[in-house]
């Protein structure tokens, strides 16, 4: 495996290998397998593009060969941050044939977030859009080539590239056999990103064997075929949208891909209508969108078999009006880029549909719910979520000393979500202990936030909270306290904009204190704050 990674003890990978879990197929080679079976079926609409499975195919082949004559080897990190294309697909797959070890980050970062991943990874090349919803992110390139000089190569899929490498110029390779080894599954395949909730985002590493895993499971609970049309809506660089069973589970059924460039009822609608879509899924704040907006819309929606709704919690009252405005089955997904995913399954009673967050992939999905001090707590009693499994990682890469408090000695993964288990063996997702906002599905680190603010010169400490809101869940609130004169909440998030971060963890509401309120051991206590603000008072403890 590569190194910094945590593998599974040897006989938990001997276990899931005898179990058929883990078969030892590649995504590179599971391309092949597809593009011979489907050769001339639809893989994948985007914008105007209809590519088949031998069009995918073939494009990852030919890129995967140019990027070798470039100087990409097997086990480089690239940086990948493209919209909802085929061209992402196409990326996908070349780096993944290649053993090229793509971090998969959301058109949504910036130059904080990329330029901490670049370094991070040792990326020798970062792959963009020209532009997307308006921002430039050949600006950000030439910021992450000029800070992380390691990143040799800046590739540009589409439009004009200035002095970045577009796609249509990277070197055609003669025909014959690729020149490096065919990578193996038990290998990191991909990096997905954690929501996080320390000073900087943390790097997940998922194997061939472990991913496709969780994919084929996934594809198999939700019943997908050859007639899926799955609308990629969310990110697809999100593991929501990317494997649960989203775009990698409708190709590895055979089914077909439609890529919405954004997920908008006027984006997605006329998509669902004109490519017949079955499947697709949505962040809580959308699915309620897309409820108001459905009630007046002229579109045929009526091919629409299956709204997975996941990310964050879909209130009980929501669910239950899916069905009624949408003609749809609802189905809930509790998941996380770092391996477990729970699928409410069509042939449950409505009773579980609409009031839980589901139940695990894998009958080797363990799961322990546990109270403060790590004893398991009675069935039925809310209590923080411990997973290990055939498809949750060991450890977060190059995070050693986060890693001991992530997880437990024996490798079980501390979620961080409060959660009751009914007698059922269903989830319900109740709360959250980690220090984490969950903005309608974005993640947004509280540590992260503040560690920016606190660079600030007005700024002499700083603490970042969720605050109740009907259509997010929740939004941020930074609670600041100043030095000298206190800075406006328009300082300082242009001052979080100049820093680079990302536009979805800008704070949404921003308080100026004299002082915090604070727990019997003097640290800041979160949990008066976040009482005090959802009270509407300004805390002035
Ligand atoms: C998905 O993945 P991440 O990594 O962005 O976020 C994981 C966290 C969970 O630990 C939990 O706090 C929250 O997001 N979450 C939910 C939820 N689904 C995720 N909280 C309540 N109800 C739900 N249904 O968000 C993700 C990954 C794969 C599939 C689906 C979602």
């Amino acid at each position: 495996m590569l190194d910094h990674c945590t593998p599974w003890p040897a006989e938990c990978a001997e276990r899931y290998r005898a179990a058929g879990h883990w078969t030892g197929e590649t995504f590179g080679a599971l391309l092949a397998r597809l593009a011979a079976e489907h050769a001339g079926r639809v893989a994948v609409v985007s914008g105007g593009d209809r590519w088949t499975y031998r069009d995918l195919d073939e494009r990852a082949s030919r890129l995967a060969a140019g990027l070798h004559a470039l100087g990409v080897r097997p086990r480089d990190r690239v940086i990948v941050q493209l919209p909802n294309t085929a061209v992402f697909l196409e990326t996908a797959f070349a780096l993944f044939r290649l053993g090229a070890i793509p971090v998969f980050t959301l058109p949504a970062h910036r130059s904080s977030e990329i330029v901490h991943l670049a370094r991070h990874s040792e990326a020798v090349a970062y792959i963009v859009a020209a532009s997307h919803d308006g921002f430039d992110y050949r600006t950000l390139a030439r910021r992450v080539r000029e800070e992380v000089p390691g990143v040799r190569h800046v590739l540009v899929a589409d439009g004009d590239a200035a002095e970045f490498t577009p796609f249509d110029s990277v070197p055609v390779p003669v025909a014959g056999t690729p020149e490096w080894p065919e990578p193996d599954a038990s290998d990191v395949a991909l990096f997905q990103l954690s929501g996080g909730t320390t000073g900087t985002p943390k790097m997940i590493p998922r194997t061939h064997d472990d991913y496709l895993y969780s994919i084929r499971a996934s594809a198999e609970i939700c019943g997908l075929t050859p007639e899926t049309v799955f609308l990629a809506a969310l990110p697809v660089a999100h593991n929501f949208p990317m494997s649960s069973p989203g775009v990698f589970g409708v190709l590895h059924a055979g089914g077909r891909v439609v890529m919405a460039p954004h997920p908008a009822p006027g984006t997605a609608f006329p998509l669902i209508e004109a490519e017949r879509v079955t499947l697709t899924g949505l962040v809580p704040p959308l699915a309620l969108l897309w409820m108001e907006t459905a009630r007046t819309t002229r579109h045929d929606l009526s091919s629409l078999e299956v709204l997975q709704v996941g990310g964050a919690r879909f209130s009980d009252e929501a669910a239950a009006r899916v069905r009624p405005v949408l003609g749809c089955d609802l189905q809930q997904v509790y998941g996380m880029a770092e391996g477990l995913v729970c699928y409410t399954r069509a042939d449950e009673p409505e009773e579980y549909r609409l009031t839980t967050q589901g139940r695990p992939i894998s009958a080797d999905d363990e799961i322990r719910v546990v109270d403060r001090h790590g004893d398991d707590v009675p069935p039925g009693t809310p209590g923080e979520l411990l997973t290990r499994g055939p498809y949750t990682i060991r450890g977060y890469y190059r995070a050693d000393e986060h890693n001991a408090a992530a997880f437990t000695p024996d490798g079980f993964y501390r979620t961080g979500d409060v959660v009751r288990r009914t007698p059922s063996g269903h989830l319900v997702v109740e709360g959250r202990e980690k220090d984490q906002i969950n903005r309608g599905g974005e993640k947004v680190a509280a540590e992260e936030v503040e560690n920016h603010l606190l660079a600030h010169p007005a700024v002499r400490d700083a603490a970042v909270v969720a605050v109740p809101d009907a259509f997010l869940g929740e939004r941020t609130c930074a609670v600041v306290v100043p030095r000298g004169d206190a800075p406006t909440a328009a300082e300082l998030r242009a001052f979080l904009r100049g820093r680079g971060l990302a536009g979805y963890k800008i704070p949404d509401r921003v308080e100026i204190v004299a002082r915090f309120p604070v727990t019997g051991v003097g640290k800041i206590s979160k949990r008066e704050l976040r009482r005090a603000l959802a009270a509407g008072l300004a805390p002035t403890a």
